[in-house]
C-alpha cells in the first residue's frame, strides 16, 4: 500500500482512539519516538532502585524494610515489563543498556538527587511515585498498546507505593518535634525535583507538539504538573507540615496553581549528566551488570540446552 495511504489509516486509527499493535503499519517517527520514551521510562525505574536500595540495611523496623525490599523489587519488576515493551518496537535489549550505561540515554533527572535521611523514604514514596503515578496515568491512555497495558499494572503499584510513602511521612509528623522537622526538610528538599519530573515548559518541550498528535502523550508537561500540585498540596497541608514553596498558592482566576519558578537551569544541567549524583549512578549501574555477568552466562547456556534438548 502507498505510504501516504498507510499514513492516513494509522491517524485514523489514533483519532478513533484505537491501539496501535506491534505488527501495525506505523511511521517510523512513532516507532522511534516511543522507544527513546519507553526505553528512558525503563532507565528510570532501574536507576530509581539505587536511592532507595541504599536504605534497606538502614531501615529503621524489620516492617519497614520487608516493605523497601518489595518496593525496590516492584521498581525493578516495572523495568523489566518496559524493556519488553520497547523490545515490541524492533529495540534490542544490549542496545539500550548500553546507551544507559555509557551516559548515552537519559533517565529520569531526581534519581540524581541524595536521599539523605529515613524521611527521604517516604518523600520518595509520597511524591516521586506521586508524581510518576500521575504522569502514568494519563500514560494508560497512550496511542500505543503495550504500553498503555503496561501502565495499568504499573499504576496499580505505584498506588501502593506513593501510600506507603505518606505512611511514613504521616508517621514522622505524628512523632517528636524532630521527626516532623525531618519530614518537613524531605519535603523542602524533593519538592522542586518532584515538579522536574514532568519535564520542561511546555514552550520547552522538543517532543510534546509530535507525542501529543500521535497520542504517545495525551495531556501536556505542564498540566500534569498542576494535577499533581491540586493532588499533593491538600495531602501536605493535612499533615500541618509547611508548604515548600511561599509562592504556592491556588489562583481562582486561572484556576491553577501559582509557584516559584522551576530552577530549569539546573534541571537541563543535571539531564545533561552534570548532576550531584549522576556519575555514581552510572558507576554503580555499570558495576552491577558487569558483576551480574555470570548469571546472564548461565542463564544463556541453559536456555540453549534445554531448547536443544527440546528439538
Ligand atoms: N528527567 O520534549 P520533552 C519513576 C528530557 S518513573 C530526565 O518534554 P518528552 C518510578 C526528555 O527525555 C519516572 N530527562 O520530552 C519510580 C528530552 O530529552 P531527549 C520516569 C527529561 O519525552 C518511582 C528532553 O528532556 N517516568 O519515577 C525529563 O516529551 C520511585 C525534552 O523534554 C517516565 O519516564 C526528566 N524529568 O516528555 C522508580 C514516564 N523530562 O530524549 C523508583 C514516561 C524531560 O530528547 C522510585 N515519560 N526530559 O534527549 C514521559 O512521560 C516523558 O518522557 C516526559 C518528558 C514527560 C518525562
Amino acid at each position: 500500500m502507498d505510504v501516504n495511504k498507510e499514513l492516513e489509516i494509522f491517524e485514523e486509527k489514533i483519532q478513533k482512539g484505537e491501539k496501535i499493535e506491534p505488527k501495525d503499519w506505523m511511521p517510523e517517527e512513532y516507532r522511534k519516538n516511543l522507544i527513546r520514551m519507553i526505553s528512558q521510562h525503563a532507565h528510570s525505574e532501574i536507576v530509581g532502585m539505587l536511592p532507595e536500595g541504599n536504605w534497606i540495611t538502614r531501615a529503621p523496623s524489620l516492617r519497614r524494610k520487608l516493605i523497601l525490599i518489595a518496593k525496590v523489587q516492584d521498581e525493578g519488576g516495572h523495568g523489566l515489563y518496559l524493556y519488553n515493551t520497547a523490545e515490541t518496537l524492533g529495540a534490542r535489549r544490549e542496545d539500550m543498556i548500553e546507551a544507559l550505561h555509557t551516559g548515552k540515554a537519559k533517565y529520569a533527572s531526581i534519581f540524581n538527587y541524595p536521599s539523605l535521611t529515613w524521611a527521604d523514604m517516604g518523600a520518595i514514596g509520597w511524591l516521586v511515585d506521586g508524581a510518576a503515578m500521575t504522569n502514568q496515568v494519563s500514560l494508560m491512555r497512550t496511542s500505543y498498546g503495550p504500553y498503555s497495558r503496561s501502565m495499568v499494572r504499573i499504576c496499580k503499584e505505584e498506588a501502593f507505593h506513593n501510600r506507603q510513602g505518606y505512611e511514613i511521612i504521616a508517621t514522622l509528623c505524628n512523632g517528636t518535634e524532630e521527626q516532623k522537622q525531618m519530614a518537613q526538610d524531605a519535603l523542602d528538599r524533593w519538592w522542586e525535583p518532584a515538579l522536574m519530573m514532568f519535564g520542561p515548559e511546555d514552550k520547552d518541550s522538543t517532543h510534546s507538539a509530535q507525542s501529543l498528535k500521535w497520542k504517545i502523550k495525551v495531556e501536556g508537561n505542564e498540566e500534569l504538573r498542576q494535577r499533581f500540585i491540586a493532588m499533593t498540596v491538600p495531602q501536605i497541608e493535612a499533615r500541618g507540615l509547611r508548604l515548600p514553596d511561599p509562592n504556592l498558592k491556588y489562583n481562582p482566576e486561572t484556576k491553577k496553581y501559582d509557584y516559584s519558578r522551576i530552577n530549569w537551569e539546573e534541571f537541563f544541567n543535571v539531564i545533561k549528566g552534570n548532576g550531584f549524583l549522576n556519575r555514581e549512578r552510572l558507576r554503580d549501574r555499570n558495576k552491577a551488570h558487569n558483576e551480574g555477568l555470570w548469571v546472564r552466562e548461565a542463564a544463556e547456556a541453559y536456555s540453549k540446552k534445554h531448547s536443544s534438548n527440546n528439538k
